[in-house]
């Protein structure tokens, strides 16, 4: 792709993103309790982490993924609301004084700093169960229904999932780890997230199985460049643009792709990850565009 063009196609993405974004806080803004009812510190506590402005690239890809096979995205708005929920709660409990201790998320304290332990923990708990209220609640047949809160159950489980994925992350933290290890970490702490997201809207989309196939290889490439990505940026990025401490990964000995492989060989991973993620696509001919350029955002990302 010439210079000129990468230019002019990251920025229709960023403009894409910020269109989806709209909808889908708007959604959220109507799917949750407002900040009046009772008790109103819980659900004041749910709001302020899930509103401080977090990009939305769940929900995005969902919504992105619906439209490439079905050309619309009403079906899949309760999947990406949800998709969201779920995401922030990781995030609250990630924050946590017992897991990661960060001051700042998404350019604002930490939802335990503002609202104390116990709330954060229950706004948390709140969200997760809200998000699989919405999911009971898709209007599609009863069966994609079960599918689909099935997928995202194994998704964020224990076994290769994201609970899964956090508590390797925790306990590798200070000491040597392997290569598999680390490519466990990721996989499934953020990459699974990604990957159902994905996965759910071909299931909303009825996708076939070598469709469905094929969004997952894509969804776990783009998931995992997403998490490498991420471990460069907490190297190089200002705690300004992240809205979060940056550094901090370094300073907690964790498990990141820069410690184990430096930054270069880093990069080519994530240059690797996401020229396979956009081969997945291939099925999808031009349908597949918006897809792709998301894939390309997530590693020239900046916050
Ligand atoms: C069962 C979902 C679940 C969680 C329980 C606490 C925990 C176990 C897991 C933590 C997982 C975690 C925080 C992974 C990091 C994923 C990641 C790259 C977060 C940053 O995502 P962005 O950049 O953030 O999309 P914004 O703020 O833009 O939404």
């Amino acid at each position: 792709m010439r210079v000129d063009k990468k230019v002019e196609s990251n920025f229709r993405i960023i403009e894409y993103l910020r269109r989806q974004k709209e909808v889908v806080d708007q959604q959220l803004d109507e799917f949750l309790p407002a900040d009046s009812t009772y008790p109103e510190l819980l659900h004041q506590a749910m709001r302020y982490s899930l509103f401080a402005g977090g990009k939305r690239i769940r929900p995005v890809l969902a919504l992105a993924t619906a439209e490439a096979l079905q050309g619309e995205c009403k079906r899949t708005i309760h999947l990406a609301c949800a998709l969201e929920m779920i995401h922030t709660y990781s995030l609250i409990h990630d924050d946590l004084p017992a897991m990661d201790n960060d001051d700042y998320r998404r350019g604002q304290l930490t939802c335990h700093k503002k609202f104390g332990e116990g709330i954060a923990i229950l706004a948390g708990n709140g969200l997760l169960t809200h998000a699989f209220r919405l999911l009971s609640e898709m209007p599609v047949s009863a069966e994609i229904r079960i599918q689909v809160v099935n997928q995202i159950c194994r998704a964020i489980g224990t076994e290769h999932g994201v609970i899964a994925g956090q508590v390797v992350d925790l306990t590798t933290q200070g000491r040597p780890f392997s290569s598999q290890q680390l490519e466990y970490i990721h996989a499934s702490k953020t990459a699974a997230l990604i990957e159902t997201s994905v996965h759910c809207a071909g299931l909303l989309s009825d996708a076939g199985e070598r469709a469905i196939e094929q969004l997952r290889a894509y969804g776990a490439s783009v998931g995992l460049a997403f998490q490498i990505v991420d471990d460069i940026l907490d190297v190089e990025g200002s705690s300004e643009e992240l809205g979060k401490t940056s550094g901090k990964d370094t300073l907690d000995e964790k498990a990141t792709y820069p410690a184990l492989y430096g930054m270069e060989k880093s990069r080519e991973i994530v240059h690797e990850l996401v020229e396979k993620s956009i081969t997945a696509l291939n099925f999808l001919g031009s349908r597949g565009e918006v897809l792709g350029e998301l894939a390309r955002f997530v590693s020239v990302r900046r916050f």
